[in-house]
């Protein structure tokens, strides 16, 4: 459905139990006001989940269905077909929302299934880079050299082993509609994404780099600031994809990795080996051939 927004209308209340700083709180709730009062969001248990729905309390003002771990997609492609059976698909957005791990490793079947049957979905993905809400364990989406509980620093580990999955890439595989990348650090940018993704009919995929100080180990006054140093040094490219052809990428003045890095608790053994930083420069470097980023 086209968006029929009215921004004046806050459609995520304040008062919720998100940490101070929380970058998902500060994108779900540009996400669910853009997106405006017709909206019904299906929503995996995460951070998200838990500090929205207090009982009794809610902070959402659309309508909102818990959903498990692994079929928030599911459960938003229920609705979609509910909405399409009652002659109501085009008077409403159906959003289906999670963290990195729900998205990108447990609910990952369930999403692949959502794009492949084509639904009339927007999938958000708020990518904090590890499962924050049970202690900070390692997702397929924490980055290299990352410190978590589940790849901690020591004699023999440099952090996580692994470089992130391509989740946006292999949304994008699925030949849908619209697919990008966002920050919170870039909320116009943001924004105007999610008003985008709800113009096309279709599945659409969105995946937001939100900062959790937290897990990252940074203070809290510092997230958007981080956000955007992670686009800055090619970190995390913000891109956009219609029917699997890259249609925008956001150009930058390449700025060092160490300026992200230091600023975080969990990348602190970095800045001490070469070797590991050596490592995250090949993963800026690569980003910034591959899409063009350098201004
Ligand atoms: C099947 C299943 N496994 C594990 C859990 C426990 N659990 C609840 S939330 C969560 C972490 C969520 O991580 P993520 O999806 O990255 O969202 P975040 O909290 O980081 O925003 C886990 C492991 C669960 N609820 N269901």
């Amino acid at each position: 459905m086209a968006v029929v927004a009215d921004p004046k209308q806050n459609l995520f209340a304040s008062g919720h139990t998100a940490c101070a700083g929380c970058g998902q709180a500060i994108a779900a709730k540009i996400v669910a006001t853009v997106s405006g009062k017709k909206t019904v969001i299906a929503n995996a248990t995460g951070c998200l989940e838990v500090f929205t729905t207090k009982a009794p309390q809610t902070a959402w003002r659309v309508a909102w269905v818990h959903s498990l771990f692994e079929n928030a997609a599911a459960v938003a492609s229920g609705v979609e077909a509910a909405m399409r059976y009652l002659g109501k698909i085009d008077e409403v957005n159906v959003i289906a929302q999670g963290g990195d791990g729900g998205t990108a490793d447990i609910g990952m079947g369930s999403l692949s299934g959502m794009l492949e049957r084509g639904h009339d979905i927007l999938y958000v993905c708020y990518d904090n880079e590890a499962y924050m809400n049970t202690g900070i364990q390692r997702s397929g989406l924490t980055p290299l050299d990352s410190n978590t509980t589940t790849s901690p620093v020591g004699k023999r580990s440099r952090g996580n082993p692994r470089p992130k999955k391509p989740l946006l890439e292999i949304a994008v595989a699925h030949n849908i509609s619209y697919a990008a990348s966002a920050s919170v650090a870039f909320l116009p940018d943001l924004k105007k994404k999610v008003e985008k993704a709800l113009s096309y009919k279709g599945p659409k995929f969105l995946q937001v780099h939100v900062p959790c100080p937290l897990g990252w180990r940074h203070d809290s006054s510092l997230t958007i600031e981080i956000a955007k140093l992670a686009v800055e040094t090619g970190l995390y490219p913000l891109v956009e994809y219609e029917y699997g052809k890259l249609i925008s990428v956001r150009k930058i003045k390449v700025k060092p990795v160490e300026e992200y890095l230091k600023l975080q608790g969990r990348f602190r053994h970095v800045l001490k080996d070469e070797e590991a930083l050596n490592q995250v420069r090949e993963v800026a470097k690569a980003n910034i051939e591959r899409y063009g980023l350098a201004l």
